[in-house]
């Protein structure tokens, strides 16, 4: 049974449909020549994003990669943050120095940088569920890998290491049908990706990954199994990216039925029809919800276009973090270890 109160359930309606508003603003402004560089989005997983990253508790870590806007919103991550970033300005987490939603905030909101790699989310993710065990929290970390990254090794690996070590990790599978332009019946020979779970001792879960409730719950449910030392699991969210690979891909290759028929199950409207049945949500509700969101993308963008780019003269700080023991001459730098060493008498 749903734990969820009406706010929570509204707000998921909310994140969900704040997530394609400012990724449909985002895609115009690459279509324009606003961003530089390229541009992912993810029409048709805002319940998977949304729905696994609502069942986190403060203190719980998300590992997201680059299609996870959803999961950064429903963190605590703002719109204003995220147009900054795409547009590169100082006001950005990354103070303009990147363009793709490389977000962390390990201090208030819990989230782990993200790579350009699929699947590299996930060793990441096991370390920080490591040192959650060692210094026996009762937190978990939720990591997403897509259908395409569930074949490197870093997944298997980290898979593998988080059973061996009952690591408290949830990894979801963004099933979406692709990965770039290969079909997930060119990607693999087993039905169900979860059914990898079985090779790793853990429990796996197919879920409905347009159903933002159904997400929730197994994710929930995951992340009681995981928060009680009991070990990771493994979760195949079955969805469809609705759209090219990044915002220059023109999906010609994609079949048009396929699209009919995924927009038939939009998640957003699947979702507004379940809280229209519980007596949630009118046709007034969803047009002030509508409001409310297109004012928060107005918001965001004046804030970013506002903020200036960074000056260049900075280029080079933040690069590498304070040297504690600057070396000077070729026997300092022969010695500093060395001091380091009988500063905290490792050999005594
Ligand atoms: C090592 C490496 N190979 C290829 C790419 C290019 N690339 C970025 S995302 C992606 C597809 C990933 O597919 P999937 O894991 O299914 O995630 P999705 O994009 O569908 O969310 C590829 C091939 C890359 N960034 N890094
Ligand atoms: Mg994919």
């Amino acid at each position: 049974m749903i734990d969820l109160a009406r706010d929570d359930l509204l707000g998921i309606y909310y994140l969900m449909g704040l997530t394609r508003a400012v990724e449909d603003a985002t895609r115009e402004m690459y279509h324009q020549g606003q961003i530089q560089g390229t541009v992912y989005t993810a029409r048709g997983l805002e319940a998977t994003t949304v729905g696994a990253a609502s069942a986190l508790q403060p203190g719980d870590v998300l590992a997201p990669q680059h299609r996870d806007l959803g999961a950064l919103l429903a963190r605590g991550i703002t719109p204003r943050e995220i147009m900054a970033q795409w547009l590169r300005r100082v006001d950005a987490p990354s103070q303009g120095r990147d363009g793709q939603l490389h977000i962390a905030d390990m201090a208030t909101r819990w989230v782990l940088p993200s790579t350009g790699l699929p699947g590299l989310a996930l060793p990441v993710a096991a370390g920080a569920a490591l040192a959650m065990k060692t210094r026996g929290e009762r937190h978990v970390v939720l990591a997403f890998v897509g259908d395409g990254g569930t074949n490197t090794g870093d997944f298997h690996e980290t898979m593998n290491l988080a059973a061996t070590l009952d690591l408290p990790l949830i990894c979801i599978i963004e099933n979406n049908g692709y990965a770039a332009r290969t079909p997930t019946s060119s990607q693999f020979r087993i039905k169900h990706l979860a059914d990898r779970a079985a090779a790793y001792g853990i429990p796996g879960h197919v879920v409905d990954g347009n159903d933002a409730l159904a997400v929730y719950e197994i994710t929930q449910q995951a992340a009681e199994i995981a928060r009680t030392g009991r070990g990771p699991s493994l979760i195949e969210a079955k969805t469809y990216r609705m759209q090219g690979h990044s915002a220059a891909d023109s999906a010609n290759y994609m079949p048009p039925s396929a699209l009919d028929e995924w927009r038939q199950r939009d998640p957003i409207e699947l979702y507004a029809r379940r809280l229209e049945n519980l007596g949630l949500l009118d046709d007034a509700l969803i047009l002030e919800y509508g409001t409310r969101i297109a004012q928060a993308v107005q918001d965001a963008l004046a804030f970013a276009r506002n903020s200036p780019a960074p000056d260049p003269a900075t280029l080079t700080d933040r690069l590498f973090a304070p040297d504690p023991v600057p070396p000077t001459t070729e026997d300092e730098i022969i010695t500093a270890p060395r001091r380091a060493v009988e500063r905290e008498g490792i050999w005594n």
